[in-house]
């Protein structure tokens, strides 16, 4: 299949995350005019930001896709949407599934609900640690090697509960 490569962040801390994690896996797979070429290790993360609550299991997939950056982010929040999803909860508050759209090619978009690569990963060391996983070589358009972001953060706090797999 031609298309880009794409990274998705996963991430769940509701009803039992795990399962959230691989049912949104599966719908990643069956997604149009995309394949889901392997994902990452699953890891038990604690909550990043202001709200107390429970601890995360975040991972990233890898994708081919031939969509465009903004049909595939309607297609994750369908995802979300489908799994339960409420949006207008509280701002970094607990969800039961959150996929966000980490990379795609070498776009780098800056509009009205979509920037990729997505600003905030780089302080994040539960989306850096699993993408570092999948390519450690990464080149995050605009922003340079993935390793010199990844050596600021504090990985230790990413706890690996599962091995990567190839889907
Ligand atoms: N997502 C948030 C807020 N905090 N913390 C971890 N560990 N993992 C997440 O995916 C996460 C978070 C809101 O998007
Ligand atoms: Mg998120
Ligand atoms: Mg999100």
């Amino acid at each position: 299949m031609t298309g880009v490569l794409a990274y998705i962040g996963l991430g769940s801390n509701l009803d039992e995350p795990l399962g959230q994690l691989h049912k949104a896996l599966d719908e990643l797979a069956r997604m149009p005019a995309t394949s889901l070429s392997r994902h990452s290790s699953f890891y038990s993360t604690p909550p990043w930001g202001p709200v107390a609550q429970a601890d995360f299991v975040n991972a990233v997939a890898e994708i081919r896709t031939q969509l465009p950056a903004r049909q595939l982010l309607e297609e994750l929040l369908a995802i979300e949407h489908r799994a339960g999803r409420v949006r207008g909860g509280e701002r970094w508050g607990p969800r039961i599934i959150d996929l966000d759209l980490l990379v795609h090619g070498d776009a780098r978009i800056d509009e009205a609900g979509l920037c990729v690569p997505h600003p905030r990963m780089l302080e994040r060391a539960f989306v850096l640690v699993p993408l570092a996983e999948l390519d450690p070589e990464l080149d995050l358009p605009g922003y340079g090697r993935i390793a010199g972001h990844l050596a600021r953060l504090d990985v230790g706090t990413c706890r690996k509960i599962s091995d990567a797999t190839d889907s």
